[in-house]
């Protein structure tokens, strides 16, 4: 039987790209979809979600937008990637959209999915938590109807990836745009799969990798995410703070093959007050969460890369 999986993703390139690769998995089915503008820009982030789906699925997924809005917005260089994916030409081809779009805002869209399934659903969530925290305040009675959130967010190391005036670094972008969510998210009883910046920094974009899709760009999937990729620059001498990860794409690889990834469990709470707002920390008598802390990175760029060339 296949998996029930929702996404809530936030429109930037990794987020389109993991959408892509989850609609080639054989083993999970897709219940919908919603996009809230935080690492991104929204009308963008849906219609080109629409176009993803309709381009490389044969499945109906109905996409929603969310409401939600945070108080420490992502730079804009890099939410701009949203409008260059959704203009990319192999998504424009047919010069229609036709996957539905639901007048539900995405924390209520979400809510109706997971009650619609008889089966338990898993939930990725590849931007902030805002959404869930929100269904979670309006139908606490979804807990049960939740498989696992598996989210990409957080660090527990000394060093995140906010580099923001009247910030200390310690918080993974994520958990620093909507803290509060994040702590609200941490009070339910979820089971929950971080994958944080632990695993992701060993999944860095580099110029191998973009030359290994290059060769293989027969295979129009692979290519597409060839084309998605060419926004970010690469890591080459030193990580600077436009460097690019393979963070959400990690996150859903471990969705289709979990055994991708090493998971240790943690007792974690996060800060909400500035100037760490949005670090995650351990603590004793905290909240218990499974952290990926390790990839086998060569399996992985393997794993994507042969989804990509069912398209
Ligand atoms: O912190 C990682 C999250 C992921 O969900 N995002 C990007 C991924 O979609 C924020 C982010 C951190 N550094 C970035 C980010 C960068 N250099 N460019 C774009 N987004
Ligand atoms: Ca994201």
């Amino acid at each position: 039987m296949k998996k029930k999986v929702y996404f809530n993703h936030d429109a930037g390139i990794d987020d389109l790209v993991s959408l892509f690769l989850l609609l080639q998995m054989d083993d999970v089915e897709l219940t919908g979809v919603s996009v809230i503008p935080a690492d991104g820009y929204l009308e963008p982030g849906i219609s080109a979600s629409r176009k993803i789906i309709d381009r490389f699925s044969n499945q109906r997924v109905e996409v929603a937008r969310s409401t939600s809005r945070g108080m420490y917005p992502f730079p804009k260089e890099w939410r701009m990637h949203t409008f260059f994916v959704d203009a990319l030409p192999i998504l424009n081809e047919s010069g229609q959209m036709k996957a539905p779009v639901s007048n539900q805002p995405a924390h209520r869209h979400l809510i109706e999915k997971v009650r619609a399934e008889q089966e338990k659903t898993t939930l990725l969530f590849t931007g902030p938590l805002t959404d869930l925290s929100r269904a979670l305040d309006e139908a606490p009675d979804i807990e049960e109807k939740i498989e696992k959130l598996v989210w990409m967010g957080g660090t527990f190391q000394e060093v995140g990836n906010v580099q923001e005036p009247e910030h200390d670094g310690t918080a993974e972008w994520n958990a620093f745009w909507d803290p509060e969510a994040v702590a609200r998210v941490w009070k339910s009883g979820l089971t929950i799969e971080m994958v944080a910046l632990e695993s992701t920094n060993q999944v860095p974009l580099t110029i191998s990798v973009r030359n290994y899709w290059a060769s293989l760009r027969r295979y129009t999937g692979v290519d597409f995410v060839g084309q998605c990729y060419a926004a970010c620059p690469p890591l080459e001498h030193f990580e600077t703070n436009s460097t690019y990860y393979l963070w959400d794409v990690l996150t859903t690889a471990s969705v289709g093959k979990p055994d991708l990834v090493k998971m240790k469990t943690v007792c974690s709470e996060v800060e909400t007050k500035v100037p760490s707002q949005g670090r995650t920390y351990e603590t004793v008598g905290g909240r218990r969460v499974h952290v990926v802390y390790d990839v086998d990175s060569e399996a992985f760029f393997h794993y994507i890369t042969e989804l990509s060339k069912k398209q």
